[in-house]
C-alpha cells in the first residue's frame, strides 16, 4: 500500500492492488466507486423482462449472494456505490419505439405481467431484488437505456465526487454491464469487473465478454475474482 497524491497534490489516501487480468489493478477507495447495474426483479426473477424475452433466469439468480458480498465489501472500504435501474416512464416516452417492438417476447415493456408492468418505474419488476437495495445515501440511477451514462447524470455525480475508477457488478454481463462498461472507458475512468459478481443468461456470452474487457491490455478494462479483490489490501 502507498500514499498517493491527487491532481490537487492532496492526498487521497492509500492505494490497493487487486491481481486482475490483464495485469494488476490499483484503486483509491476515496477515488472507486463501485456500480451495480440492474439488479432488478424485471432480469432476475421469473415472470420478468428476462423471461418474457425466453431466457433462463436461474442463469442470473446465483448471481445475487456474490453481488451481495461484493456491495458489502465495498460498503465496508467506504467507496461511492452507485446503483443503476434500466427501465422507463409510465407512459414509455423514454422508450424507443424499436426498442419496444423488436422481436417476438412474450411481453413487451409496459405490457402487464405478474410483478407488474414489464420495465416501467414504479412497477415491483422494475426494483431492485431485496438483497441488493441501495441503502441511504447511495446513489441510484435510472437509465432508460443499456449504457448507465447515456441519457443520466452519471458522469456529473461520478466527476462531483472526484471518482476516477470504477468497479463493477451486475447484469448481464455482455449487454448493460459491458456497455456501460465501453462507455466509462471511453471517457478515462479505470474499470475493473468483478467475475462471480456479474451475469448473463447466455454462458457463453458471459465468458466471451469476460474474455474480450481484459484482451488487448485491457481495452475495456480488467477483470479479477472477487477473492482477489477482498484479499488486496488487507
Ligand atoms: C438487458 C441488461 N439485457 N441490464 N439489460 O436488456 O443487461
Amino acid at each position: 500500500m502507498s500514499e498517493k497524491k491527487s491532481f490537487s497534490g492532496l492526498a487521497t489516501g492509500a492505494a490497493i492492488t487487486v491481481r486482475a487480468q490483464p495485469f494488476d489493478f490499483v484503486f483509491e477507495p476515496a477515488r472507486t466507486a463501485l456500480v451495480m447495474i440492474d439488479m432488478q426483479r424485471d432480469f432476475v426473477e421469473r415472470g420478468g423482462f428476462g423471461e418474457s424475452l425466453g431466457n433462463d433466469v436461474s442463469h442470473l439468480e446465483r448471481v445475487v449472494a456474490p453481488a451481495r458480498a461484493l456491495l458489502d465489501w465495498a460498503r465496508g472500504r467506504g467507496l461511492t456505490i452507485v446503483h443503476t435501474r434500466e427501465c422507463h416512464r409510465p407512459d414509455l416516452s423514454d422508450c424507443p419505439p424499436a426498442k419496444r417492438l423488436r422481436g417476438s417476447p412474450s411481453l413487451r415493456i409496459g405490457d402487464v405481467g405478474p410483478m407488474g408492468r414489464i420495465l416501467i418505474d414504479g412497477e415491483p419488476g422494475a426494483d431492485f431484488v431485496p438483497q441488493l437495495a441501495p441503502l441511504a445515501g447511495e446513489i441510484e440511477i435510472v437509465k432508460p437505456g443499456k449504457g448507465a451514462f447515456y441519457g443520466t447524470r452519471l458522469q456529473s455525480v461520478l466527476e462531483a465526487g472526484g471518482i476516477t475508477h470504477l468497479i463493477f457488478g451486475g447484469v448481464t454481463t455482455e449487454v448493460c454491464v459491458q456497455t456501460t462498461m465501453r462507455e466509462a472507458n471511453d471517457r478515462g475512468y479505470e474499470c475493473l469487473l468483478i467475475e462471480e459478481a456479474t451475469g448473463s443468461y447466455f454462458p457463453e456470452f458471459y465468458r466471451a465478454t469476460l474474455a474480450m474487457i481484459a484482451a488487448q491490455g485491457g481495452i475495456v478494462g480488467w477483470t479479477a475474482g472477487l477473492a482477489a479483490l477482498v484479499d488486496a489490501g488487507r
